[in-house]
């Protein structure tokens, strides 16, 4: 395909030499994902039932450690079974990693997974995902199960940087996720881990994962994550090694750990607890477990802002690889955007983000002071930084001097009208 290799060749060139918004290059058709990033706040929900499981470990009111270290195992089960459809299934499905569509400011992705099990204790979940702005890119979400009462909401940001010597594209994430259990009054903050882009020179991109998440629970249990590559400790791709301590302090102390966890998140990984890593017993295993996707409504029925409806011409472009109908679609609803724009500003009347506020946490909670906020309280327990800096950042090390972070406006949501989930 010596056509897509030539075109290859001048986007690699734009990428080594690029400053600023990343999204906003012309890529070849071969390598764009006809699907909006606005809507990768599903993967974090593609196992509704380990995501709602912690509900189901103990009594709602047991707080004993092995009922709190049970919660915590599975807590962290759900966020590494999200790994392989957040991070890997564009190449499993596509063959590649590929770019996604930029999306416009207002643009929404909902949809349900609906509970298709006998005993019905899950009950339905609902994602919602909005893009709150544009310039930078930013997308919030939340996760909605109304029935056992859990919530995941947080934002994507990410700020990158090419490595022009090996052709590398480092991602680092700001925004984080907060996972609330209310019935159980337990909630946990979730750190991104950071990523990079390999395979760019070859134009077989892949998304590996570097770096450290982090959960950290109410109960005050933390889970630290760390991931490697092929080339790593254990030379296999997607490697992890997570280890759970009672908290902070101990993990500080880099004692034993309650248990810990390895493997591989887009295959197979097992757990041991304390130090007895003769007693190995599977923990998880990506492959046999197929995530369940969310339920969409057709296109026919969508409001003008859903991705789904307001893409489909590029998509269908992108999907026949027409170079001249990709630009012809995409310019279309990008003047579209720039006029909205430029109306708001002659008519003084800016944009109103849908279902997320922007909350500045500068100033609260007042020094030594136990914050109500479900993130300012978690920063607290495991020291960290509640500013602008990558996810995961400790108090130490913050330089940012903004704390600005989109939350959840449960208001706005129930007031919804047009919007039909
Ligand atoms: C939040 C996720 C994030 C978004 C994507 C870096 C990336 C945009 C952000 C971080 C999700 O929860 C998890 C998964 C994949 C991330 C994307 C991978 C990627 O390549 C893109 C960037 C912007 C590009 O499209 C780079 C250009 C392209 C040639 C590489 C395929």
């Amino acid at each position: 395909m010596s056509g897509n290799s030539a075109s290859w060749k001048d986007f690699l060139k734009s990428i080594a030499s690029f400053n600023g918004d990343l999204y906003t290059l012309t890529a070849p058709p071969f390598i764009l994902s006809p699907v909006s990033l606005v809507e990768y706040s599903q993967f974090w929900c593609e196992h509704p039932e380990l995501f709602l499981a912690p509900n189901f470990i103990g009594g709602k009111d047991a707080k004993d450690e092995s009922t709190l270290l049970e919660r915590q195992i599975a807590v962290t089960k759900w966020f590494i079974a999200t790994l392989r459809s957040q991070y890997a299934s564009r190449n499993e499905t596509l063959g590649t990693e590929k770019k996604p569509l930029n999306p416009f400011l207002g643009e929404v992705f909902v949809g349900k997974w609906e509970d298709s099990s006998k005993e019905k204790k899950l009950g339905d979940t609902v994602l919602l995902s909005e893009q709150v702005s544009h310039h930078p890119p930013v997308t919030a979400y939340s996760i909605i199960n109304e029935k056992n009462n859990t919530y995941l909401s947080g934002y994507n940001e990410v700020k990158t940087q090419i490595y022009a010597t090996s052709l590398t594209l480092n991602v680092k994430q700001y925004g984080n996720a907060i996972l609330e259990y209310r019935d159980l009054n337990e909630n946990y903050l979730v750190t991104l881990p950071g990523l990079h882009i390999e395979g760019l020179l070859m134009a077989s991109p892949y998304v590996e994962l570097d770096g450290k998440s982090y959960i950290q629970s109410s109960s005050g249990y933390i889970t630290v994550i760390e991931f490697s590559g092929k080339g790593w400790v254990s030379g296999k791709k997607n490697s992890f090694k997570a280890k759970i301590f009672k908290d902070k302090k101990s993990m500080d102390k880099k004692g034993t750990p309650e248990c810990t966890i390895s493997g591989q998140w887009s295959g197979s990984s097992s757990i041991y607890y304390g130090d007895k890593y003769k007693k190995t017993t599977p923990f998880y295993d990506a492959a046999t477990s197929s995530p369940e996707h969310l339920k969409v409504k057709p296109i026919s029925e969508q409001h003008s802002l859903e991705s789904r409806k307001a893409w489909k011409d590029v998509a269908e472009a992108i999907k026949e690889g027409s170079f001249e109908k990709i630009s012809e679609s995409k310019s279309k609803l990008e003047n579209a955007q720039r006029e909205k724009r430029k109306q708001e500003t002659d008519t003084n009347s800016p944009w109103k983000v849908r279902w997320f506020k922007e909350v500045d946490d500068s100033t609260i909670p007042a020094l030594g002071q136990k914050s109500d906020q479900p993130f300012l309280n978690l920063c607290e327990i495991g020291g960290f930084s509640k500013y602008n800096v990558p996810s995961g950042t400790f108090n130490s090390d913050a330089k940012s001097k903004t704390a600005v972070h989109w939350r959840f406006n449960d208001e706005a949501f129930k007031n919804e009208k047009e919007i039909v989930i």
